[in-house]
């Protein structure tokens, strides 16, 4: 029988594995049915450790499953959450690699640069208005390593939420004035509108997810820092791309962030 420890430490590898291979592998409960969704969050703990020791450095948070509509599809009632990696960040101008990903997706997202450190577990939507210098428009890359994209939440949270890549606009707006709880945008590929959405599907308003965050991390004595990066968490459903499309969200009030698939 092996030890819990040699278990985290063969599903780490497994998972970090895949990545560096840019293989789709089978999803860890097929094996280990019995995980809950603590010990994958610890997992996820261990694999973002292993990336930092090979040289990785942590620059902010992502949230996901952060809509109603995504929560039902997974039969959950929280959203989660993962870490960004300086690495996973794409300047708009360089084309996305398709062979250094498995089978990408791109999902539009509200990027908040925050300003002041931040803890508690009782922080409000308020609170993170206050400490946000900036928000941006973004597009995350997520790129599950699980076969088919198909997998359980403590299969996702293990994985670190599919992080992949991410891409940020360069028009940074602050978010005092606006009604970051109400700003349409759509995405389009190819110059062909795919999906449209308003930020209210962010768990009714991004400030809030962002909130919903601090206070998750607050619980083990974790909170944002200066200069962190947060990805609040996908507006409308994620869509696929190939080498030679281009993809483009364009947002009311935040301008637009594009990038191109070679
Ligand atoms: C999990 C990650 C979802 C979001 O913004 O909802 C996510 C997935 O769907 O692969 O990043
Ligand atoms: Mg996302």
């Amino acid at each position: 029988m092996s030890s819990l420890q040699e278990i985290d430490q063969e599903i780490v590898a497994y998972l970090l594995e895949a990545e560096r291979e840019k293989r789709e592998v089978e999803k860890i409960t097929t094996k280990y049915p019995h995980l809950t969704f603590k010990e994958a969050y610890e997992l996820q703990k261990q694999l973002i450790e292993k990336k930092e020791e090979q040289g990785g450095r942590r620059i902010g948070v992502k949230l996901g499953l952060t809509s109603k509509a995504k929560q039902e599809m997974m039969g959950v009632h929280e959203a989660i959450y993962g870490y960004l990696m300086v690495d996973m960040l794409s300047p708009e101008w360089e084309p996305i690699q398709f062979e250094q990903l498995i089978h990408p997706k791109a999902e539009p997202e509200i990027a908040f640069l925050i300003d002041e450190d931040i803890q508690g577990t009782s922080v409000t939507a308020e609170d993170i208005l206050r400490v946000t210098k900036y928000v941006a428009p973004a597009i995350e890359i997520i790129d599950s390593r699980y076969l088919d994209f198909k997998f359980t939440l403590v299969d996702v949270v293990a994985d670190n939420c599919s992080s992949a890549k991410f891409i940020l606009g360069n028009k940074w707006v602050s978010p005092k004035g606006l009604n970051l709880a109400e700003i349409g945008m759509y995405l389009a590929k190819n110059s062909e509108v795919a999906t449209v959405g308003t930020s209210a599907a962010v768990l009714g308003d991004p400030a809030a997810a962002v909130a919903w965050v601090v206070n998750k991390l607050g619980e083990t004595g974790q909170g944002l820092k200066k200069g962190d990066i947060v990805l609040s968490g996908a507006i409308t459903e994620a869509i696929s791309f190939q080498p030679g499309d281009t993809i483009i969200a364009q947002f009311a009030d935040l301008g637009s962030v594009s990038f191109t698939c070679k």
